[in-house]
C-alpha cells in the first residue's frame, strides 16, 4: 500500500483527491508547516532531500513532484482511464499535466513569495526594497498570470473538464494553481470559476478533505 506524504495546505490535496477519485488503498503522513516560516518541517527531509509535499512512498520507491506523482498513480492503480495517452485527448492531457506546474504556478508562487516578503519589510522602507520585486510585478508577473488564466478561461468555455469528456490527470493537476488563483487574484474567469466549485464538490474532493482532517486553505 503506498503512503502520500501530506504537507497541510498544499499540492498534495490534489494527490489525495486522486487517490480517492481512484478508490485506492493509501496510508496518510499528515505533516504540519512551520508555524513561524510556513515552510514544511525539517521532518519531510527523511522521505525526499528536498523535504517538499507531495511524496508518495510505495515500499523501496519514492516518488516526488506532484506530475511524477500522478503518473504513477495511474500507472500503479488502475488509473489509466484518467491519462489518455493516445490521439488528441493524449496530447491535450500531456500539455495540461505540465502547464499546471510549469507555466501556470510559477508565476503565481513568484508573487507569492513577494508579498510574503513585503509584508516583512517595515512600511517605511517598502517604497526602496520593494521596488524590484514591483518592478518585476508590473514588467512580468501581472501579464503573465493574466495571459495564462485568460488561456485557461478560453479552453473551458463549453467544457466540463480539461480533455474530452472526462476526468484525468490534466483536471487533477491543474485544480491547484487555479484553487490558489481564485483566492489570489481578480483574473480568474466565470468559466474557471465554476469548474473549481465543480470539482470542489465532486464526492471523492470532500472526501479527500475529510481524510486529511484539517481545513484546507489554499489561497
Ligand atoms: N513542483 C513541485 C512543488 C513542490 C512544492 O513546492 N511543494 C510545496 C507545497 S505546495 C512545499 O512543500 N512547500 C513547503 C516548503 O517549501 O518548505 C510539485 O508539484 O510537487
Amino acid at each position: 500500500m503506498c503512503t502520500l506524504h501530506y504537507l497541510e495546505n498544499s499540492r498534495s490535496h490534489r494527490i489525495l483527491w486522486m487517490l480517492e477519485e481512484l478508490g485506492a488503498q493509501y496510508k496518510l503522513e499528515v505533516y504540519r508547516r512551520d508555524k513561524r516560516t510556513n515552510l514544511a518541517p525539517a521532518s519531510m527531509k527523511a522521505i525526499h532531500p528536498l523535504g517538499k509535499s507531495p511524496v508518495l512512498t510505495d515500499g523501496d520507491v519514492t516518488v516526488a513532484e506532484s506530475g511524477a506523482i500522478v503518473e504513477y498513480l495511474a500507472e500503479r492503480c488502475e488509473g489509466m482511464h484518467m491519462m489518455p495517452t493516445e490521439g488528441e485527448d493524449g496530447r491535450q492531457c500531456r500539455y495540461w499535466l505540465h502547464f499546471a506546474e510549469g507555466s501556470l504556478m510559477a508565476p503565481l508562487v513568484t508573487r507569492y513569495v513577494f508579498s510574503v516578503a513585503g509584508n516583512k519589510v517595515p512600511f517605511f522602507l517598502r517604497p526602496v526594497l520593494m521596488f524590484v520585486p514591483n518592478a518585476i510585478e508590473k514588467a512580468y508577473l501581472s501579464q503573465t498570470i493574466k495571459g495564462n488564466l485568460d488561456f485557461v478561461e478560453s479552453h473551458l468555455t463549453g467544457r466540463e473538464f480539461f480533455v474530452g469528456d472526462a476526468l484525468s490527470v490534466a483536471d487533477v493537476m491543474m485544480i491547484f494553481p487555479l484553487e490558489a488563483a481564485t483566492g489570489r487574484t481578480k483574473d480568474v474567469g466565470p468559466n474557471t470559476r465554476a469548474y473549481v466549485k465543480r470539482i470542489q464538490a465532486r464526492p471523492a474532493y470532500q472526501a479527500a478533505l475529510k481524510a486529511a482532517g484539517l481545513p484546507y486553505v489554499y489561497a
